[in-house]
């Protein structure tokens, strides 16, 4: 261990990465920045490719200029050979996508042949950490049993660890740097190794605990979020039935010094928060125990497109329009404000839902670029013009800001503007001289 511990400290251990996506290649280029050789895998050789250009294949505040610093400078460099990359590196991450599959069990092929890989490789005193988000035991039931295929032992010959990582899109470099960790070891030695190693690119508090409290600690905080979000959503559907402003009740409400509830919207989408209580379901279920209430809230969630469905439906009557006959403008295809990450974007089954109903239906976002099949334009007036309905589905800040009385002026004909994220007050709607509905509120 000692031999290890030097090594970090002098930052002299060479850094492996495998999976070198949205977490694990900010990751890779902070470990450089701060001095450590880094080598990077991934399957996709146009990513390789690319981040050896020094050209960043995801889009992250930040991450450009960086990388192209730590590719200039030689500290860093990427291959789709993963087993070179186990080879010779002496701290190895394993950041690779762990989603579910279409009866939303978890579909750990990457995890499982990163593991593989690496067992193939492995050699005595190497550090495995892993980030990515897993139903809690996979690291003993799946991770443990693969590398000790190579005849040597978890925590006697090579150290184990587990650390979720936490950061939000759009701020991810930021928070790799700032925020907590939760270390998790097979044994006390990994625990430490890890955590000592995490100290070198984070100001926040690194806590160190069993491999399966970290594990749990994830799916809990992304559950949690989910639950909470449903809950929001709840009580928006039954304030939209009694006439009454949900967001404001909900504004109220935590005004309340232990109460914190989240945003009712129109669906949960990105890359985490719809899949991870999933990776939870199954845990849980394989331990024999139904998760009632987890499982509920993804019900809730899931169901919010269709809500917005109807209330597009309803909105087009008030208009003398239907699915048919209207021309209906989508706004915001990202599944949340000031990112072009459309991943499970509550916009695409709406986008679909409407398309089969044969309505026209076009679709603007001033980042993301995806049509879901339908059509799509960057360009706001060619998109609103001429619309029966507008449905402001992401809470980018550019659309915050629209006038709408200009938006209007585009639109010769009666209009109602469906706000999913209560981006307008429901006078400035009307004012501009368009129908109203949103979210949560009567009309
Ligand atoms: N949403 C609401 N209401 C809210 C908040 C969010 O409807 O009040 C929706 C969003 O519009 C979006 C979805 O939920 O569609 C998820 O948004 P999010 O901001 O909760 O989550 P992500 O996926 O963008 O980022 C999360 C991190 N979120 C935060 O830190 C706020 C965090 O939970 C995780 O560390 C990370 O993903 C991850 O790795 O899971």
């Amino acid at each position: 261990m000692e031999d290890l511990e030097k090594r970090i400290k002098e930052k002299k251990a060479v850094i492996g990465i495998i999976g070198l996506g949205y977490v694990g290649l900010p990751l890779a280029c902070l470990f450089a920045e701060k001095g450590y050789d880094v080598i990077g895998a991934d399957i996709k050789p146009e990513t390789v490719e690319q981040i050896n250009k020094g050209i960043s294949p995801i889009s992250e505040p930040g991450i450009n200029e960086l990388l192209y610093k730590v590719v200039s400078n030689r500290k860093m460099k990427a291959t789709t050979d993963s087993g070179s990359v186990a080879r010779d590196s002496d701290v190895l991450f394993v950041v690779v996508q762990t989603p579910i599959d279409k009866d939303k069990n978890p579909d750990l092929t990457a995890f499982t042949s990163a593991y593989e890989n690496i067992s193939q490789n492995l050699t005595k005193g190497k550090l495995i950490i892993s980030e990515s988000t897993v139903p809690p035991g996979t690291m003993k039931n799946v991770a443990v049993p693969k590398l000790e295929k190579s005849g040597l032992k978890a925590g006697a010959d090579f150290y184990l660890a587990y650390s979720p990582e936490r950061a939000i899109p759009t701020k991810t470099l930021a928070e790799i740097q700032t925020n907590g960790r939760i270390v998790g070891g097979v044994n006390e030695e990994s625990a430490k190794l890890a955590a000592l190693l995490y100290t070198k690119i984070t100001s926040g508090e690194v806590s160190a605990d069993s491999i399966e409290t970290a594990e749990m600690v994830k799916v809990v905080e992304n559950a949690f979020r989910d639950v909470n979000i449903a809950f929001a959503n709840e009580i928006a559907l039954l304030c939209e039935k009694m006439g009454i402003n949900a967001s404001k009740v909900i504004k109220l409400a935590n005004k309340h010094p232990r109460v914190n509830i989240l945003e009712p919207g129109p669906g949960v989408g990105g890359h985490c928060i719809p899949k991870d209580p999933y990776l939870l379901i199954h845990a849980a279920k394989t331990a024999g125990f139904d998760l009632s209430l987890i499982s509920q809230a993804r019900k809730i969630n899931e169901a919010m497109p269709t809500h917005v469905i109807k209330m597009i439906e309803q909105s087009l009557k008030e208009v003398n329009q239907d699915m048919k006959t209207a021309k209906v403008a989508i706004l915001g295809i990202a599944y949340k404000g000031n990112t072009d990450d459309s991943r499970n974007s509550p916009a695409e089954p709406i986008v679909k839902s409407l398309m089969d109903s044969k309505c026209n239906v076009i679709s603007h976002d001033p980042y993301a670029k995806h049509d879901f099949g339908g059509k799509f334009s960057n360009d706001l007036i060619e998109v609103v013009k001429d619309s029966d309905c507008l449905v402001f589905m992401a809470d980018h800040d550019v659309y915050r800001k629209l006038d709408l009385c200009e938006l209007k002026s585009a639109i010769k004909k009666p209009c109602v503007l469906v706000d999913t994220r209560r981006l307008f007050e429901s006078r400035q709607v009307m004012d501009a001289g368009m129908g109203y509905a949103a979210l949560g509120t009567t009309r």
